[in-house]
């Protein structure tokens, strides 16, 4: 049976419930999720002085054909991009600024080191997004940024924020779509601190400082992520949740959550219902965390399914912000790319096929019995033949036909990378 008959059997069974297919797909061609340039290349970018990766987070495996320069990670970014269903959008951190073979301090960075990353967007009609690189660097090397006590080290992690935020307001402005710039800083602990207010307090005057450049936010929009430990911070992190949830909440930035970034048992998708109540806002990294925040690629797993309902039940499409952030170099990192930013845009359709509407009721007339019963059916619903007509109609391959153009792409193009 051909995917289209096995999709025109498989709606009918969500028409049942008043659920309109087509309504959905329109919907979620709509819904664009910010793909992580820095699974390509395993977090290294682009300087002409590379560090070695640091500020806690490791990327393991050694797949060959990672991308070594911009135009191969932008060429392997294609391919993905050619492999997942919609229009999406490019997250970049400040290492990946090219440069002409100059060194450029991360404080000096500046909208002209990007030109290339916006004509490519431009000509693939991709929106970009932003992060200032507090990590790889000697001025990093001792896990402290912003909240560094030498007042010069943290007045050099301030600049380099700063230029960032200006370089997200020139993507917006050449976009057309604002840039959600997001500060995250490694700074922390290993053992345990004698003192926790005082780099809070300095982590405050830091963000105090950084955001009393006014930029437009129709052109650029700040998020702040914070985090729960990382390799060499375990004992303390100064950018806790707590932290950041009151920074965002009183200075009106947007907090991000990472979904690697809580206790094991702790879950996103508990937090933005609570946090929509309060945030225009609210930005995601959609991660995994095996065990700890290992960033692996993300799975179609109950918790994605569950953050997924959460912004569709909650009609928050246009309040939640979904980022990726995973880095996998175990694996053919374009797979990694298809895999993770395929899940994502499928438990969005998951989602969308629910019958919320009567799942909502259900739970106001007490009746759990039919709750329980109705979300576990829909598991089993025939799914998988819509998202198979979904990823048909947006002429992008169906099923795991997708692996045979990463494989050729892997015979022809990366094998031949040093
Ligand atoms: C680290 C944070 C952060 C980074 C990226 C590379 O724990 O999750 O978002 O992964 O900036
Ligand atoms: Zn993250």
């Amino acid at each position: 049976m051909s995917v289209r008959n096995q999709f025109d059997l498989a709606k009918k069974e969500y028409e049942q419930w008043g659920i309109n297919v087509e309504e959905v797909f329109e919907k979620l061609k709509n819904v664009p999720i910010s793909v992580h340039c820095w699974q390509g290349d395993d977090v290294s970018g682009f300087e002409v002085n590379k560090g070695e990766l640091s500020g806690g987070i490791d990327v393991t495996g050694n797949y060959p054909g990672k991308a070594t320069t911009p135009d191969e990670l932008r060429m392997d970014l294609e391919k993905a991009l050619s492999l997942i269903p919609g229009k999406h959008r490019i997250n970049l951190h400040a290492i990946y600024a090219e440069t002409n073979g100059e060194v450029v301090e991360r404080d000096q960075l500046e909208p002209k080191h990007f030109e290339k990353w916006v004509s490519w967007a431009k000509e693939h009609g991709l929106g970009l997004d932003f992060n200032p690189t507090l990590f790889s660097h000697e001025k990093a090397a001792d896990g402290l940024t912003l909240t560094h006590p030498d007042p010069e080290i943290r007045k050099f992690w301030i600049d380099h924020c700063i230029s960032s935020r200006k370089i997200g307001e020139y993507f917006g402005k050449e976009l057309g779509t604002p840039c959600l710039t997001n500060i995250w800083i490694p700074d922390g602990y290993k053992d345990t601190p004698s003192d926790r207010l005082t780099p809070r307090k300095r982590l405050k005057e830091s963000l105090d400082e950084i955001f009393a450049v006014e930029l437009d936010e129709s052109y650029n929009l700040d998020a702040v992520e914070s985090k729960l430990f990382g390799i060499g911070s375990e004992s303390f992190v100064v950018g806790s949740h707590e932290f950041y949830l009151s920074y965002a909440l009183k200075n009106n930035k947007l907090c991000l959550l990472d979904t690697g970034h809580y206790h094991p048992t702790e879950t996103v998708s508990n937090k933005i219902s609570a946090m929509l109540l309060f945030n225009d806002k609210v930005a995601l990294h959609v991660s995994r965390p095996v065990r700890w925040d290992s960033d692996h690629v993300v799975t179609f797993d109950d918790e994605l399914k569950e953050i997924a309902l959460e912004i569709v039940r909650n009609d928050a499409l246009d309040q939640v912000m979904i980022g990726l952030d995973f880095f996998d170099a175990s694996i053919n990192r374009i797979a990694a790319w298809t895999i993770g930013t395929r899940n994502m845009v499928k438990a969005l359709l998951f989602a969308m096929l629910m019958p919320n509407q009567q799942l909502k009721e259900l739970q106001e007339n007490g009746d759990y019995t039919k709750r329980l019963a109705l979300l576990e059916e829909f598991k089993t619903y025939p799914f998988g033949a819509i998202w198979n007509y979904y990823c048909e109609q947006m002429n992008v391959p169906v099923k795991e036909l997708w692996l045979e153009e990463v494989s050729e792409y892997e015979e022809k193009v990366l094998s031949n990378r040093k």
